[in-house]
């Protein structure tokens, strides 16, 4: 069993890449729902879709989200009622949350509707939310905390970073399958998400990161950072705004107490010996998943054991 700790788009890339080397029923993926957010009356779960749509074969490639060729009628509707539109919510992606909205009323829990949807999407890949109870990031600001998708989205990073809050921390926990999913694995894959509000946000749910330092599992990262910048979305800004060294090694310190290996870019080959000496193995490879073939050559350097 392997078992991925995911964000959004940079993670559903190499679980793309790991699902031509190994068979969807072999892999299990907790994921962030720290970016869940209530809107218009729906529980909308970012990362959760982000993964199963990718995985399904269903996502908007050139965005990384949302429905290929969804339209947007409703939304334009809502417009016109007067409604705050910034996040962009296709018709077809409505009906995910709105069955997810409408089944947690039902009393399911996140994890039975997640597994639910991708039953329907036609996955078997056991598609795991970090945990079932409330979670909610928010971003501190000069002028007040805001969650996550309204900093990344509406406010487009604008504005500095003070802190990030766990709305939940103290009482989340995570779920049965989720524990499961980690002390059974035989590798652990921790995704090129953020590591502060996608894999830092898995890591505060109380128990998980035990969980990761007890694991028999082998322990591998690949940085979701490269020559000081992410691949993608507003990680630097979240650690220069928390203290922390925007590079490959500031990344490994925050992973050091349960990391085993840590893939590295090309570009940051000489910080191998810094990170080497945080007792972690690292691996140097190219990381910019472009095309699939890219995708597969990275998962195989993660799943490899040398
Ligand atoms: N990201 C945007 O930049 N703009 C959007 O309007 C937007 C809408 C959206 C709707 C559904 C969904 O599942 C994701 C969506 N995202 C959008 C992506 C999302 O903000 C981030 O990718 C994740 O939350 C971070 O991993």
């Amino acid at each position: 069993m392997i078992t991925a700790l995911a964000g959004g788009v940079g993670a559903a890339r190499l679980l793309t890449g790991m699902l031509r080397l190994v068979k969807q029923e072999e892999l299990s993926v907790v994921v962030n729902t720290g970016d869940d957010i209530e809107l218009f009356g729906l529980h909308i779960s970012p990362d959760l879709d982000i993964v199963a749509y990718t995985l399904a074969g269903i996502v908007d490639e050139k965005k990384g989200w949302g429905i290929k060729g969804d339209s947007f009628h409703c939304l334009d509707m809502f417009r016109k009622y007067g409604q705050d539109t910034w996040f962009s919510l296709g018709d077809k992606d409505l009906a995910t949350h709105i069955y997810r909205t409408h089944r947690l009323r039902q009393g399911k829990t996140l994890t039975e509707v997640t597994r639910e949807i991708c039953t329907s999407l036609g996955l078997k890949v056991n598609v795991l939310p970090m945990t079932d109870d409330r979670f909610e990031t928010h971003v501190r600001l000069r002028e007040g905390s805001v969650h996550f998708e309204e900093y990344f989205v509406k406010r487009q990073c604008q504005g500095n970073v003070l802190g990030v809050e766990f709305v939940g921390s103290a009482t989340a926990k995570p779920s049965p399958e989720v524990m499961d999913a980690i002390l059974d694995a035989e590798v652990v894959v921790v995704c090129p998400s953020n590591p502060i509000v996608s894999i830092g946000t898995i890591l505060s749910v109380a128990g998980v990161r035990d969980a990761l330092r007890r694991a028999n599992a082998r322990v591998v990262a690949v940085s979701p950072i490269v020559a000081g910048l992410p691949i993608k979305g507003p990680a630097d800004k979240l650690m220069r705004g928390l203290g922390l060294e925007v590079s490959a090694f500031g990344v490994a310190k925050l992973y050091s107490d349960f990391l085993d290996v840590f893939v590295i870019d090309t570009l940051d080959a000489s910080e191998k010996e810094r990170i080497e000496k945080l007792g972690i193995k690292v691996k140097v490879t190219n990381t910019f998943m472009r095309t699939l073939k890219d995708k597969v050559a990275l998962a195989k350097a993660v799943l490899s054991e040398q």
